[in-house]
């Protein structure tokens, strides 16, 4: 183990950004937020606070350099199935060009996935006319395996609408479960060569406990709640995500992309702020955990900011819990 670095914060302070998912394309680190919106609009447990329009790109050409804002990448004006709330991002560099995968409210207010390409990795990107079908819920996250098939993991609780589909379709009524019954788990599904759809239906995703049992609805410091994140560390999988309402960072680990993955512990505790969501990078053989909080402006959970902080694993390989 190094000293771990820990680079000035946060990254932009001239824009709200949150949800950053790094990626490393040539020598550079491109991340890919939310850019959060000075709006006062309504704050519950929907999201209605959320309402991002657009995306702006952030590039890194080292650890603790100035950090650039390469402007809009996408707006939603320019994207025809969506109607508000641009949410989380991801990005992947495959077939010659970038991929922007995002969330979004198409017309009818649900929450779907859709993709954009560019030539350049901070934009701009032309998005596909419709979202992907069969997609729903939100936060995207895609992973490319040693074998180059490439998963996209998703799925949000509450505001993300993932109870609403349990069944495969969208039932507004539904509830989550609750107390001792399995918890709902973030989506996998394998997309197709050309990343513009998926090739087979998406399947839950089972996270268990060290004994072998899926963790309970209730078991809220635990269980799945959104952002997920897959990064491989010595040949294991390590699925990490949010717990939301403890507002925790957390990671399983598992032998395959689609699990079943083992609960481990905590990367993150409690940022400032409700929301907290992330993602991993190696960078010149060393890891990085990129994240959110709303330190920026005080403490409003819809104005956030992107930090990032050396992340370290022990010499069985598991994750040293960082303080924000
Ligand atoms: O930024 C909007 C939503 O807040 C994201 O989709 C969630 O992961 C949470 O960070």
């Amino acid at each position: 183990m190094s000293t771990a670095t820990n680079p000035k914060q946060p990254l932009v302070t001239h824009i709200y950004t949150a949800d950053p998912s790094a990626h490393v394309f040539g020598d550079t680190i491109y991340i890919y937020p939310s850019h959060d919106l000075e709006h006062d609009g309504e704050d519950n447990d929907n999201g209605d606070e959320y309402q991002m329009e657009d995306y702006h790109v952030l590039s890194l050409n080292a650890i603790g350099a100035p950090c650039v804002d390469h402007g809009e990448a996408l707006h939603m004006r320019d994207v025809p199935w969506v109607s508000k709330q641009m949410w989380a991002p991801d990005a992947i560099y495959k077939n010659g060009k970038y991929y922007l995968f995002f969330p979004a409210r198409a017309k009818d207010g649900n929450f779907r996935i859709g993709v954009a390409t560019g030539s350049d990795p901070a934009g701009p990107f032309h998005a596909e006319p419709d979202y992907i079908q069969g997609s729903y819920s939100i936060d995207p996250a895609v992973f490319e395996d040693d074998d180059h098939k490439v998963y996209m993991y998703f799925g949000g609780l509450w505001g993300g609408q993932l109870e609403k589909w349990q069944t495969g379709v969208f039932l507004p009524g539904a509830e989550g479960p609750s107390g001792n019954e399995p918890a709902l788990g973030p989506r996998v599904a394998q997309m197709t060569d050309d990343l513009l759809a998926f090739a087979e239906p998406p399947q839950q995703i089972v996270i268990l406990d060290q004994n072998g049992k899926p963790l309970t609805a209730g078991d809220t410091d635990r269980r799945y709640f959104e952002g997920p994140w897959m990064h491989k560390y010595n040949g294991l999988y390590y699925l990490s995500y949010s717990t939301g309402d403890t507002h925790y960072l957390v990671y399983a680990t598992g032998t395959s992309p689609k699990g079943p993955f083992t609960y481990q512990g905590r990367i993150l505790t409690p940022v400032i702020g409700w929301t907290t969501h992330h993602s991993i990078v190696e960078y010149n053989g060393k890891w990085y955990l990129f994240y959110h909080d709303a330190s920026l402006s005080g403490g409003v959970n819809h104005r956030r900011c992107v930090k990032y902080k050396e992340l370290q694993y022990d010499e069985n390989g598991a994750i040293i819990t960082m303080q924000p």
